[in-house]
Protein backbone atom coordinates (compact mmCIF):
# COMPACT_ATOMS: atom_id res chain seq x y z
CA UNK A 1 0.00 0.00 0.00
CA UNK A 2 3.20 2.38 0.19
CA UNK A 3 2.83 3.74 -2.85
CA UNK A 4 -1.36 4.68 -2.38
CA UNK A 5 0.36 6.60 0.72
CA UNK A 6 3.03 8.02 -2.22
CA UNK A 7 0.42 8.95 -4.21
CA UNK A 8 -1.06 11.59 -0.96
CA UNK A 9 2.40 12.43 -0.31
CA UNK A 10 2.57 10.82 2.80
CA UNK A 11 6.18 10.10 4.03
CA UNK A 12 6.18 6.29 3.84
CA UNK A 13 9.62 4.63 5.39
CA UNK A 14 7.96 4.42 9.17
CA UNK A 15 4.16 4.23 7.90
CA UNK A 16 2.19 1.83 9.84
CA UNK A 17 -1.22 0.09 8.14
CA UNK A 18 -3.76 -0.92 10.11
CA UNK A 19 -7.54 -2.29 9.29
CA UNK A 20 -10.29 0.04 11.33
CA UNK A 21 -13.70 0.09 12.52
CA UNK A 22 -16.73 -1.80 11.66
CA UNK A 23 -18.17 -0.43 8.19
CA UNK A 24 -20.21 -2.66 6.05
CA UNK A 25 -19.29 -1.61 3.18
CA UNK A 26 -16.05 0.48 1.97
CA UNK A 27 -12.43 -1.20 3.43
CA UNK A 28 -11.12 1.20 5.92
CA UNK A 29 -7.40 1.23 7.32
CA UNK A 30 -5.76 3.43 9.99
CA UNK A 31 -2.57 5.04 8.89
CA UNK A 32 0.30 6.19 11.17
CA UNK A 33 2.76 8.27 8.90
CA UNK A 34 5.27 11.05 10.26
CA UNK A 35 3.31 11.11 13.78
CA UNK A 36 -0.18 11.63 12.12
CA UNK A 37 -3.47 9.43 12.20
CA UNK A 38 -5.26 9.22 8.96
CA UNK A 39 -8.06 7.15 7.86
CA UNK A 40 -7.50 5.62 4.23
CA UNK A 41 -10.20 3.92 2.76
CA UNK A 42 -11.04 2.12 -0.53
CA UNK A 43 -14.30 3.14 -1.61
CA UNK A 44 -16.93 0.26 -2.53
CA UNK A 45 -17.39 0.67 -6.34
CA UNK A 46 -20.54 -1.76 -6.48
CA UNK A 47 -22.44 0.42 -4.16
CA UNK A 48 -21.16 3.63 -5.13
CA UNK A 49 -20.61 3.35 -8.67
CA UNK A 50 -19.62 6.88 -9.64
CA UNK A 51 -17.46 7.65 -6.53
CA UNK A 52 -16.61 10.83 -8.32
CA UNK A 53 -19.82 12.19 -7.46
CA UNK A 54 -18.75 11.64 -3.85
CA UNK A 55 -15.78 13.78 -4.11
CA UNK A 56 -17.04 16.77 -5.68
CA UNK A 57 -20.71 16.66 -3.17
CA UNK A 58 -17.91 16.96 -0.06
CA UNK A 59 -16.09 19.52 -1.87
CA UNK A 60 -19.02 21.59 -2.05
CA UNK A 61 -20.11 21.22 1.21
CA UNK A 62 -16.89 21.67 2.85
CA UNK A 63 -15.88 24.94 0.64
CA UNK A 64 -19.31 26.13 1.87
CA UNK A 65 -18.53 25.42 5.94
CA UNK A 66 -15.28 26.60 5.22
CA UNK A 67 -16.46 29.97 4.09
CA UNK A 68 -18.93 30.53 6.74
CA UNK A 69 -17.81 28.60 9.55
CA UNK A 70 -14.56 28.09 9.95
CA UNK A 71 -14.41 26.77 13.15
CA UNK A 72 -16.67 24.12 12.40
CA UNK A 73 -15.62 20.60 12.25
CA UNK A 74 -16.01 18.81 9.22
CA UNK A 75 -14.01 15.89 7.92
CA UNK A 76 -12.08 17.22 4.82
CA UNK A 77 -10.52 15.21 1.58
CA UNK A 78 -6.86 15.27 1.31
CA UNK A 79 -5.90 15.49 -2.15
CA UNK A 80 -3.70 13.51 -3.52
CA UNK A 81 -0.13 15.13 -5.01
CA UNK A 82 -2.50 15.87 -8.41
CA UNK A 83 -5.19 17.55 -6.86
CA UNK A 84 -7.64 14.80 -6.75
CA UNK A 85 -9.87 13.93 -4.37
CA UNK A 86 -9.00 9.94 -4.99
CA UNK A 87 -5.90 7.82 -5.82
CA UNK A 88 -6.97 5.73 -8.58
CA UNK A 89 -5.76 2.60 -9.78
CA UNK A 90 -7.13 -0.66 -11.34
CA UNK A 91 -10.46 0.54 -11.07
CA UNK A 92 -9.93 1.04 -6.88
CA UNK A 93 -11.12 4.51 -5.58
CA UNK A 94 -8.59 5.60 -2.52
CA UNK A 95 -9.32 8.39 -0.33
CA UNK A 96 -7.58 9.90 2.85
CA UNK A 97 -8.67 12.20 5.48
CA UNK A 98 -7.14 13.04 8.38
CA UNK A 99 -7.86 10.89 12.02
CA UNK A 100 -9.95 13.24 14.49
CA UNK A 101 -7.58 12.94 17.76
CA UNK A 102 -9.06 12.57 20.80
CA UNK A 103 -12.19 11.08 19.53
CA UNK A 104 -13.72 7.88 20.11
CA UNK A 105 -17.02 6.36 18.50
CA UNK A 106 -20.08 3.98 20.34
CA UNK A 107 -21.94 1.11 18.55
CA UNK A 108 -24.85 1.06 20.82
CA UNK A 109 -26.52 3.87 22.56
CA UNK A 110 -26.74 3.63 26.04
CA UNK A 111 -27.23 6.48 27.47
CA UNK A 112 -30.18 9.18 26.31
CA UNK A 113 -27.12 11.65 26.36
CA UNK A 114 -25.22 10.21 23.78
CA UNK A 115 -28.39 9.86 21.56
CA UNK A 116 -29.16 13.89 22.24
CA UNK A 117 -25.53 14.41 21.05
CA UNK A 118 -25.49 12.62 18.16
CA UNK A 119 -28.55 14.21 16.79
CA UNK A 120 -27.73 17.61 17.77
CA UNK A 121 -24.29 16.71 15.45
CA UNK A 122 -26.31 15.51 12.39
CA UNK A 123 -29.18 18.54 12.55
CA UNK A 124 -25.83 21.04 13.33
CA UNK A 125 -24.96 19.65 9.96
CA UNK A 126 -28.08 19.93 8.31
CA UNK A 127 -28.71 23.33 9.17
CA UNK A 128 -25.16 24.52 8.57
CA UNK A 129 -25.25 23.24 5.15
CA UNK A 130 -28.29 25.49 4.64
CA UNK A 131 -27.51 27.86 1.68
CA UNK A 132 -25.40 25.56 -0.06
CA UNK A 133 -26.48 25.27 -3.63
CA UNK A 134 -28.39 21.91 -4.37
CA UNK A 135 -28.33 22.17 -8.02
CA UNK A 136 -24.45 21.58 -7.90
CA UNK A 137 -24.56 17.92 -6.44
CA UNK A 138 -25.81 14.82 -7.74
CA UNK A 139 -27.13 11.88 -5.42
CA UNK A 140 -24.02 9.27 -5.08
CA UNK A 141 -26.39 6.43 -4.64
CA UNK A 142 -29.38 7.41 -7.00
CA UNK A 143 -33.04 6.60 -5.12
CA UNK A 144 -31.30 5.77 -2.45
CA UNK A 145 -33.99 6.10 0.30
CA UNK A 146 -36.45 6.06 -2.54
CA UNK A 147 -39.05 3.72 -0.38
CA UNK A 148 -41.04 3.47 -3.69
CA UNK A 149 -38.24 1.71 -5.25
CA UNK A 150 -37.21 -0.47 -2.40
CA UNK A 151 -40.93 -1.90 -2.37
CA UNK A 152 -40.62 -2.33 -6.37
CA UNK A 153 -37.23 -4.25 -5.80
CA UNK A 154 -38.98 -6.29 -3.25
CA UNK A 155 -41.25 -7.43 -4.97
CA UNK A 156 -38.85 -8.22 -7.83
CA UNK A 157 -36.85 -10.35 -5.42
CA UNK A 158 -40.17 -12.33 -4.74
CA UNK A 159 -41.02 -12.65 -8.32
CA UNK A 160 -37.64 -14.66 -8.31
CA UNK A 161 -37.17 -15.80 -5.45
CA UNK A 162 -37.82 -19.79 -4.83
CA UNK A 163 -41.01 -20.96 -4.03
CA UNK A 164 -39.03 -22.68 -0.87
CA UNK A 165 -37.12 -19.49 0.03
CA UNK A 166 -40.80 -17.71 0.20
CA UNK A 167 -42.70 -20.11 2.40
CA UNK A 168 -39.94 -19.92 4.68
CA UNK A 169 -40.32 -16.31 5.17
CA UNK A 170 -43.92 -16.07 4.35
CA UNK A 171 -44.99 -14.22 7.65
CA UNK A 172 -42.20 -11.45 7.17
CA UNK A 173 -43.28 -11.27 3.31
CA UNK A 174 -47.18 -10.67 4.52
CA UNK A 175 -46.13 -8.28 7.54
CA UNK A 176 -44.10 -5.66 4.99
CA UNK A 177 -46.85 -6.31 2.11
CA UNK A 178 -49.41 -5.17 4.35
CA UNK A 179 -47.81 -2.79 5.91
CA UNK A 180 -47.34 -0.63 2.26
CA UNK A 181 -49.50 2.03 3.31
CA UNK A 182 -46.32 3.43 4.15
CA UNK A 183 -44.94 3.38 0.33
CA UNK A 184 -48.06 5.41 -0.03
CA UNK A 185 -47.31 8.25 2.33
CA UNK A 186 -44.00 8.21 1.10
CA UNK A 187 -45.07 9.13 -2.36
CA UNK A 188 -47.33 12.02 -0.91
CA UNK A 189 -44.23 13.67 0.58
CA UNK A 190 -42.18 13.27 -2.90
CA UNK A 191 -44.72 15.02 -4.82
CA UNK A 192 -45.51 17.61 -2.40
CA UNK A 193 -43.50 20.55 -3.63
CA UNK A 194 -43.24 22.48 -0.45
CA UNK A 195 -41.39 19.35 1.07
CA UNK A 196 -37.76 21.09 0.74
CA UNK A 197 -34.45 18.94 0.21
CA UNK A 198 -31.77 19.63 2.49
CA UNK A 199 -28.33 18.06 2.40
CA UNK A 200 -28.71 15.00 4.74
CA UNK A 201 -26.10 12.79 5.36
CA UNK A 202 -27.86 9.06 4.95
CA UNK A 203 -26.76 7.31 7.30
CA UNK A 204 -27.53 8.68 10.98
CA UNK A 205 -26.30 5.36 12.60
CA UNK A 206 -24.10 6.06 15.68
CA UNK A 207 -20.87 4.56 14.69
CA UNK A 208 -20.88 7.62 12.38
CA UNK A 209 -20.52 10.11 15.18
CA UNK A 210 -17.49 10.60 17.01
CA UNK A 211 -17.45 11.89 20.37
CA UNK A 212 -14.68 13.86 22.76
CA UNK A 213 -12.23 11.44 24.69
CA UNK A 214 -12.75 14.18 27.51
CA UNK A 215 -16.30 15.52 27.32
CA UNK A 216 -18.05 12.79 25.84
CA UNK A 217 -20.22 15.71 23.57
CA UNK A 218 -20.01 14.81 19.88
CA UNK A 219 -16.94 16.48 17.80
CA UNK A 220 -18.09 15.83 14.19
CA UNK A 221 -19.99 13.03 12.15
CA UNK A 222 -17.80 10.97 9.65
CA UNK A 223 -18.73 8.20 6.67
CA UNK A 224 -19.81 11.30 4.70
CA UNK A 225 -20.90 9.18 1.59
CA UNK A 226 -24.15 9.64 1.31
CA UNK A 227 -24.32 13.35 2.58
CA UNK A 228 -26.40 14.26 -0.27
CA UNK A 229 -29.73 16.41 -1.36
CA UNK A 230 -32.96 14.06 0.54
CA UNK A 231 -35.63 14.22 2.95
CA UNK A 232 -34.89 14.95 7.04
CA UNK A 233 -37.36 12.06 7.65
CA UNK A 234 -34.57 10.07 6.19
CA UNK A 235 -31.89 11.44 9.00
CA UNK A 236 -34.21 11.79 11.72
CA UNK A 237 -35.82 8.10 10.96
CA UNK A 238 -32.60 6.51 11.18
CA UNK A 239 -31.68 8.15 14.25
CA UNK A 240 -35.47 6.33 15.92
CA UNK A 241 -34.77 3.24 14.15
CA UNK A 242 -31.14 3.04 15.55
CA UNK A 243 -30.86 4.84 18.72
CA UNK A 244 -34.34 4.30 20.18
CA UNK A 245 -34.35 0.41 19.73
CA UNK A 246 -33.42 -1.15 23.03
CA UNK A 247 -31.57 -4.11 21.12
CA UNK A 248 -29.03 -3.59 17.51
CA UNK A 249 -30.12 -4.39 14.22
CA UNK A 250 -28.47 -8.10 14.60
CA UNK A 251 -30.11 -8.79 17.84
CA UNK A 252 -31.70 -11.75 17.29
CA UNK A 253 -33.54 -11.99 21.15
CA UNK A 254 -37.45 -10.05 19.37
CA UNK A 255 -38.77 -9.79 22.17
CA UNK A 256 -36.63 -7.45 23.55
CA UNK A 257 -36.33 -5.24 20.51
CA UNK A 258 -38.59 -2.12 21.68
CA UNK A 259 -38.59 1.66 21.49
CA UNK A 260 -37.19 3.28 24.23
CA UNK A 261 -39.31 6.76 24.67
CA UNK A 262 -36.40 8.16 26.45
CA UNK A 263 -33.99 7.99 23.95
CA UNK A 264 -36.85 9.22 21.26
CA UNK A 265 -37.15 12.46 23.51
CA UNK A 266 -33.59 12.43 24.07
CA UNK A 267 -32.52 12.13 20.30
CA UNK A 268 -35.79 14.86 19.27
CA UNK A 269 -34.57 17.35 21.01
CA UNK A 270 -31.00 16.88 20.02
CA UNK A 271 -32.07 17.12 16.39
CA UNK A 272 -35.18 19.40 16.63
CA UNK A 273 -33.39 22.00 18.57
CA UNK A 274 -31.05 22.51 15.93
CA UNK A 275 -33.58 22.54 13.21
CA UNK A 276 -36.60 23.11 14.23
CA UNK A 277 -36.43 27.06 13.46
CA UNK A 278 -35.49 25.98 9.64
CA UNK A 279 -38.98 23.46 9.50
CA UNK A 280 -41.57 24.02 6.94
CA UNK A 281 -45.27 22.58 7.72
CA UNK A 282 -45.26 20.02 5.81
CA UNK A 283 -42.06 18.76 7.95
CA UNK A 284 -43.30 19.53 10.94
CA UNK A 285 -46.14 17.07 10.34
CA UNK A 286 -43.95 14.18 8.89
CA UNK A 287 -41.78 14.13 11.86
CA UNK A 288 -44.16 11.22 12.76
CA UNK A 289 -43.97 9.02 10.12
CA UNK A 290 -39.79 9.78 9.83
CA UNK A 291 -39.29 6.61 12.35
CA UNK A 292 -41.39 4.14 10.22
CA UNK A 293 -40.42 5.18 6.93
CA UNK A 294 -36.67 4.43 7.80
CA UNK A 295 -37.62 1.11 9.89
CA UNK A 296 -39.98 -0.19 7.32
CA UNK A 297 -37.60 0.81 4.38
CA UNK A 298 -34.86 -1.05 6.09
CA UNK A 299 -36.82 -4.48 6.83
CA UNK A 300 -37.82 -4.30 3.27
CA UNK A 301 -34.41 -4.12 2.60
CA UNK A 302 -33.17 -7.16 4.39
CA UNK A 303 -35.89 -8.94 3.16
CA UNK A 304 -35.30 -8.35 -0.51
CA UNK A 305 -32.00 -9.13 -0.27
CA UNK A 306 -32.86 -12.14 1.80
CA UNK A 307 -34.86 -13.56 -0.84
CA UNK A 308 -32.08 -12.14 -3.61
CA UNK A 309 -29.40 -14.52 -2.23
CA UNK A 310 -27.48 -11.97 0.32
CA UNK A 311 -26.04 -10.41 -2.67
CA UNK A 312 -25.95 -7.06 -1.11
CA UNK A 313 -25.79 -6.81 3.40
CA UNK A 314 -22.37 -9.22 4.47
CA UNK A 315 -23.72 -11.84 6.49
CA UNK A 316 -21.93 -14.51 8.85
CA UNK A 317 -24.14 -16.65 8.69
CA UNK A 318 -27.78 -18.31 6.93
CA UNK A 319 -30.90 -16.33 7.10
CA UNK A 320 -29.10 -13.45 8.68
CA UNK A 321 -30.98 -10.86 6.59
CA UNK A 322 -34.08 -12.75 7.46
CA UNK A 323 -33.13 -12.24 10.73
CA UNK A 324 -32.50 -8.18 10.26
CA UNK A 325 -35.81 -8.09 8.46
CA UNK A 326 -37.49 -9.66 11.43
CA UNK A 327 -35.94 -7.45 13.99
CA UNK A 328 -36.81 -4.37 12.46
CA UNK A 329 -40.63 -5.28 11.88
CA UNK A 330 -40.28 -6.42 15.84
CA UNK A 331 -39.40 -2.56 15.81
CA UNK A 332 -42.22 -1.36 13.82
CA UNK A 333 -44.94 -3.06 15.24
CA UNK A 334 -43.60 -1.45 18.94
CA UNK A 335 -43.04 1.87 17.37
CA UNK A 336 -47.27 1.54 15.85
CA UNK A 337 -48.21 0.53 19.40
CA UNK A 338 -45.94 3.73 20.93
CA UNK A 339 -47.01 5.99 18.48
CA UNK A 340 -49.56 8.37 19.96
CA UNK A 341 -46.77 8.86 22.73
CA UNK A 342 -43.99 9.55 20.73
CA UNK A 343 -46.87 11.96 19.00
CA UNK A 344 -46.74 13.72 22.35
CA UNK A 345 -43.14 14.07 22.49
CA UNK A 346 -42.48 15.34 19.31
CA UNK A 347 -45.13 17.96 19.57
CA UNK A 348 -43.63 18.85 23.23
CA UNK A 349 -40.39 19.22 21.62
CA UNK A 350 -41.51 21.73 18.68
CA UNK A 351 -43.76 24.14 21.09
O1 LIG B 1 -26.11 -0.59 6.21
C1 LIG B 1 -25.32 0.21 5.34
O2 LIG B 1 -24.58 1.15 6.07
C2 LIG B 1 -26.23 0.91 4.34
N1 LIG B 1 -25.44 1.79 3.48
C3 LIG B 1 -27.27 1.74 5.09
O3 LIG B 1 -28.14 2.33 4.14
C4 LIG B 1 -28.07 0.84 6.01
O4 LIG B 1 -28.84 -0.06 5.25
C5 LIG B 1 -27.14 0.11 6.95
C6 LIG B 1 -27.85 -0.89 7.82
O5 LIG B 1 -26.96 -1.29 8.79
C7 LIG B 1 -25.53 1.69 2.16
O6 LIG B 1 -26.29 0.93 1.60
C8 LIG B 1 -24.61 2.59 1.38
Amino acid sequence: MQHILQAFSLESNDSEIQKFGSGLINDTFLIVAANEKYILQKINTEVFQNPEIIGKNLYEADKHLKTLYPTYLFISQIKTSDGENFFVENGNYWRLTKFIDNSYSINTVNEPEMAFEAARAFGELTVKLQGLDLTKLKPSIPRFHDLSLRYEQFKLALQNASPALKAASKTEIDFYESNNGYVETFRKIQQDETYPNRMIHHDTKINNVLFDKQTQKSLCVCDLDTLMPGKIISDLGDMVRTYSSAESEESTEFEHVKIRLTYIEALMNGYLGKLKKNLTPSEKESLIFAGPFMIYMQGLRFLTDHLNGDVYYQISYKNQNLNRAKNQQALLEDYQLNQTKIATIIAATLS
